[in-house]
């Protein structure tokens, strides 16, 4: 049988680019359009197709290596170079306007070469040519390969997929040949990768401790504290259940990210302490969070996709047309969510006595699940105990968190002297699915700059 050395065809890009897979190992049977290996460049990733049927015979290569147009890739024992070095001779007839491809076949010298019982050098089509090829079907062997999915993680992949899905499906942390594909002789499409994960995380249990679901966090092993001393077991309220179970939720399936900034807020408390006096006979006591809930309506008017949630396959953002807010509580029992609503709708004063109202109303326990639903963004502020930041949890299905911290007088730099100013230490966690850094950067920005400035609320 005469051997064949298989090179990287023309991809399209100059330069060198990276070995990151290699589909097939020494001793397998391939066929034409297998996958032999894929490559990564700065713009794709490439997959290489196998030119003709054949069993390889030595990889030349490796993972990490760099390769460019002509590197060999492996030593095929080539079933009928004949058959290869016509099909080939007849694809380049077929596409004289590209000789940059098919012509890097050395047909003649293959042929030459084979009679005379040497290797020929054969480059390996590019993807474009696959695509082309694809409506070929498999051979029957192939097909049961595929369709039967096992996964041997020590034999190469027996999958059809491209470059893009192959790609996704490393962002997703999928091995593929454990996906069953639906495209054309199986080929996995990105629909089916989609539905995999689906699948997968519908069958995590929804227990709060974690499982032992190979892809799922480990489960946190019991221990006999009473082994190292006495100890005392206080039941958890339900609430503190319920919000656990919410927590875990969101930190296991939202990438969360925290931006942190300041606010200069001394106009803002100067005005305050203005208002303060004069509301003392109303019971209205204005803290800075009727401000923090003002300046974040209006940054989410600004910032839509703050104001939204992901649907449930992750293929839609859903924005809201209304504007509710909810106030982390803490009380005796838990921590509580309550929701101010339409709060574009309502003034600082109204929204005071909203806060008030609705933070005495948790810790008297009357709240009512209405008056916990359908918010669209969470602030926590833990101003009035203390700290300098902190890091909030998502509230999912909201997309962000404004978490505040105790403001401080701060030196700060006016390019002459320090200034002392009243600073307020903001807080923002994110889904970073849904928003970019330089998007939660812009929207924290924002909100500091209403609070710098209040008499932008009134815009
Ligand atoms: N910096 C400095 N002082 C602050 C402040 C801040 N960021 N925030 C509040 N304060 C002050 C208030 O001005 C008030 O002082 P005065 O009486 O002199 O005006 C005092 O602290 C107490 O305020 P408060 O906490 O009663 O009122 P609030 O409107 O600021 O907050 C509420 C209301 C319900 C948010 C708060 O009581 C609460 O429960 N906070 C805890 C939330 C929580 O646990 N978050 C963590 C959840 S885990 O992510």
């Amino acid at each position: 049988m005469p051997n064949s050395v298989i090179c990287v065809p023309d991809f399209g890009e100059e330069g060198e680019v990276d070995v990151i897979e290699i589909s097939v190992a020494v001793g397998e049977s391939v066929n034409k359009e297998d996958s032999l290996i894929v490559l990564e460049s700065e713009k794709a990733t490439i997959e290489v197709p196998c030119p003709t049927n054949g069993v390889v015979e030595a990889i030349s290569i490796a993972v990490g290596d760099k390769v460019s147009e002509g590197t060999p890739i492996l030593t095929l024992v080539v079933d009928n170079i004949e058959t290869l070095v016509s099909q080939q001779s007849a694809e380049t007839e077929k596409a004289p306007t590209e000789p940059s491809k098919e012509s890097k076949v050395q047909s003649t010298s293959a042929a030459e070469k084979t009679d005379r019982g040497e290797s020929s050098q054969i480059v390996a089509p590019n993807s474009e040519e696959k695509d082309r090829n694809t409506s070929q079907s498999l051979p029957q062997g192939k097909q049961e390969s595929v369709s039967e999915g096992k996964a041997d993680l020590n034999q190469p992949a027996k999958f059809h997929a491209g470059p893009a899905v192959r790609l996704l499906a490393r962002e997703l942390g999928v091995q593929l040949d454990l996906v069953q594909g639906s495209g054309p002789k199986e080929r996995v499409l990105k629909q089916d990768l989609y539905d995999f994960v689906k699948k997968g995380l519908q069958t995590l249990p929804s227990t709060s401790v974690g499982s032992n679901h190979p892809s799922g966090p480990t489960a946190l092993p019991k221990v006999d504290f009473s082994k190292f001393g006495a100890v005392e077991e206080v039941p958890r309220t339900k609430i503190q259940r319920v919000s656990a179970q919410a927590l875990l939720r969101s930190w296991q399936n939202v990438p969360q990210v925290t931006q942190f900034d300041e606010a200069n807020i001394s106009e803002l408390e100067e005005f305050r302490q203005q208002q303060k006096q004069s509301l003392q006979n109303t019971g209205t006591k204005l803290t800075v969070m009727a401000f923090l809930v003002k300046a974040c309506a209006s940054a989410l008017k600004a910032f839509p996709d703050f104001n939204a949630s992901l649907n449930d396959d992750g293929t839609m953002l859903v924005r809201k047309q209304y504007l509710n807010i909810g106030v982390a509580v803490d009380t005796p029992r838990g921590l509580l969510v309550p929701v101010i609503k339409e709060v574009d709708k309502k003034g600082l004063l109204d929204i005071a006595l909203e806060i008030q109202d609705l933070a005495a109303r948790a810790k008297e326990r009357k709240l009512s699940p209405q008056d916990m639903q359908g918010g669209c963004f969470s602030i926590s502020s833990l101003g009035g105990i203390g700290g300098t930041s902190f890091t909030p949890i998502v509230n999912w299905p909201e997309v962000a968190i404004l978490g505040v911290s105790r403001s401080q007088i701060m030196p700060r730099w006016d390019g002459e002297q320090f200034q002392p100013q009243l600073t307020l230490p903001l807080s923002l966690s994110y889904d970073h699915r849904v928003i970019d850094g330089a998007a939660a950067a812009l929207f924290t920005r924002y909100i500091v700059n209403i609070l710098t400035d209040i008499r932008q609320l009134i815009l």
